[in-house]
């Protein structure tokens, strides 16, 4: 069913709900990313935290929607602290203000048997110091979310205590949380494998939510789409995240199989479909939420500031379709169990063609209506790649 333009109450719903929706970026989406079978190196791909803020203001600039960069600390502050004032420079060349501040507990030799987890005291601490640096650094950028994933686990049956695990990370969120200033949050991120493949220390949202509630008030929990078992329902743990006031934001991405970071909506778009009916439920019954939509892929075939465009248009899109669910006429459905009727309002929002509405919002806020077809015109991509093919750095790790 395309929207015509005569449903001025849609349009004045659409517009107010599109000017609501911000989507935070990754820096890592920007840089040359891989698989354990290798990297297909782009040259024009962001190695420096500078290209990284020139290519999120870029994307913010055909958008509008993405103010926010997310960062890594070991991959974009590399000297820690002694890296702000940088980064503080770059955020106002760009106009792009630095988002969630990511510790990284997965890269040193030393958490071979994890990090904040690891059976040694010493370790243990060490992680702790870094998590707590990251704090500070996020004190200091004015970054309001602490975005917690670690690789923690392990491999064999029999090889690690799992509840001495539990109790020494218990030990560490609530330091952590400690730490946090007032206006901070410490989201807490599972995973339910990789890179550890007989147990992960926070595997599931049970988990996650358990260490968020010991940690303390600030602490909530971070929805990665791509972190679930297949079959699992992604929508109904966040319909339990909304009841108990835990769902601090998501980590948007797309997955036929695992962990795959694919595009958002590329595999699975009625998936995120029912993740935003959730939410859109949830505020229309008066949940106050505070929820950080975040993107977090890694381009490792696409074009990653074309793929970044192409997601951040593919969350407004499914975003829309679900706020524009008449939620009144569900819930009587709902009610009276007439399944039918209420499946088909409720897919066929799903089925409604935003896009023309869209592009009317973009136009009146003085956005190209079309991101995608304004990056190719632009020549931004070959720009940069001409620029950044003739630097000759060497290609860094993961990010
Ligand atoms: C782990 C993860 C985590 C990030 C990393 C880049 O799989 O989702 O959020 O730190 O990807
Ligand atoms: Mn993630």
């Amino acid at each position: 069913m395309v929207m015509s333009h005569s449903d001025s109450a849609i349009r004045e719903k659409a517009f107010k709900e599109l000017d609501s929706f911000l989507v935070e970026i990754p820096s890592w989406g920007f840089a040359n990313t891989g698989t354990r079978f290798g990297k297909f190196v782009q040259a024009g791909a962001a190695t420096t935290i500078e290209e990284k803020f020139a290519d999120a203001a870029e994307v913010n600039r055909l958008t509008g929607v993405t103010p926010t960069l997310a960062l890594h600390v070991l991959w974009d502050l590399p000297n820690g602290l002694k890296d702000v004032a940088a980064v503080r420079e770059l955020e106002a060349r760009f106009a792009i203000r630095s988002g969630s501040i990511n510790p990284n507990l997965f890269q040193d030799q030393e958490y071979k048997f994890g990090s904040l987890c690891n059976p040694e005291a010493a370790i243990r601490e060490r992680a702790l110091v870094h998590v707590l640096d990251c704090v500070e650094i996020g004190k200091a950028l004015g970054s309001r979310d602490i975005s917690l994933w670690m690789a923690d686990g392990s491999n064999y049956p029999g090889t690690q205590s799992v509840r001495k695990r539990i109790a020494w990370l218990e030990e560490a969120l609530s330091a952590t949380h400690q730490r946090l200033a007032p206006n901070q949050r410490l989201l807490v991120e599972y995973k339910p494998f990789e890179p550890a493949f007989y147990h992960t220390d926070i595997a599931d949202w049970g988990m996650a939510s358990h260490f968020a509630r010991q940690a303390g008030p600030q602490a909530c929990v971070l929805v990665d789409t791509g972190h679930h078992y297949l079959g699992q329902n992604i929508e109904q743990i966040v319909a339990w995240l909304l009841h108990t006031g835990l769902l601090g934001g998501f980590h948007f991405n797309d997955r036929r199989y695992a962990d795959d970071d694919l595009t958002l909506g590329s595999i699975d778009p009625y998936q995120i479909f029912r993740i935003f009916h959730e939410i859109h439920s949830a505020q229309s019954e008066g949940l106050k939420l505070d929820i950080a939509y975040m993107i977090d892929q890694s381009h490792n075939l696409k074009g990653k500031i074309e793929a970044m465009v192409q997601t951040v248009v593919t969350a407004q899109e499914l975003y829309l379709k679900a706020a524009l669910v008449d939620r009144e006429r569900l819930a009587e459905l709902q009610q009276s169990c007439d399944l039918v009727a209420a499946e088909e309002l409720y897919r066929g929002a799903f089925w409604t063609d935003v896009r023309p509405v869209v592009k009317e919002w973009r136009e009146a806020r003085g956005l190209p209506a079309d991101p995608l077809a304004a990056l190719r015109e632009s020549g931004y991509v070959e720009r940069v790649a001409r620029e950044r093919e003739k630097r000759s750095t060497v290609v860094g790790s993961y990010a």
